[in-house]
């Protein structure tokens, strides 16, 4: 029953050209590497249902299909978003220092509240390292992002980047520090949450919604 699930969160997954973020993408949904980098073909839409904290959690992940080429990414790719994978090149120095924009368009134009983590691509290149791995911790820390180094290549940490940033989602739906009811939250209740919440469950409201 792999449609079944509690929430379901748009994601992004942003960050400069050429960093594996299409391919992130794909090996996450299919186990698999793209071996085949032709841009025109890139993935551009992906969802996949993953076990976060006892909750089923319905991913729905979009790719930027190429855009960030020519600088700019539309607003409607960020309009309503949960989260975000935000994305450089160990190899690259260039991709980390595009960090900060990406993170500005990310906190404006989706939500202030935008959950991201931030992905260090193409660990299995340690020989062609450019940016080290306590270099970008400390970027992590000093803007309130979670860091993982991942290959999509050898699949290392891709599963986890996805896990890590729905289980920093739902901790915050369960603190009460998001509202999934708020407009443009990213947030969507799944088929196994038939009522949004034990309150009005006890109290045996009905759903306005049965003519
Ligand atoms: N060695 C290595 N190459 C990668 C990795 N991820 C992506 N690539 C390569 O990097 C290039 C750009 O990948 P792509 O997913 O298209 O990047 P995007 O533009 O961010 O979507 C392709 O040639 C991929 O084969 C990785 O983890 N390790
Ligand atoms: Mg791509």
């Amino acid at each position: 029953m792999s449609e079944s699930y509690d929430y379901l969160f748009k994601f992004l997954v942003i960050g400069s050209a050429g960093t594996g973020k299409s391919c992130l993408l794909h090996q996450f949904i299919e186990s698999k590497f793209k071996e085949d980098s032709s841009h025109t073909i890139g993935v551009e839409f992906g969802s996949k249902v993953v076990p976060v904290s006892g909750k089923q959690v319905k991913l729905q992940i979009w790719d930027t299909a190429g855009q960030e080429r020519f600088k700019s990414v539309t607003r409607s790719y960020y309009r309503g978003a949960a989260g975000a994978l935000l994305v450089y090149d160990v190899t690259r120095r260039d991709s980390f220092n595009a960090l900060a924009n990406w993170l500005a368009d990310a906190r404006s134009l989706a939500s202030p509240n935008i959950v991201v983590l931030l992905v260090g691509n193409k660990s299995d290149l340690e020989s062609q390292r450019e940016v080290t791995f306590l270099e970008a911790s400390r970027f992590a820390q000093e803007n309130e992002l979670m860091f993982l180094e991942t290959s999509a290549k050898s699949g290392q940490n891709v599963v986890e980047a996805f896990s890590k940033c729905a289980k920093a989602i739902v901790t915050k739906i369960e603190s009460g520090e998001l509202d999934p009811d708020r407009i443009g939250s990213g947030i969507q209740y799944g088929n196994l949450k038939p009522t949004r919440n034990s309150a009005s469950a006890a109290t045996g409201r009905s759903c306005p919604c049965k003519v």
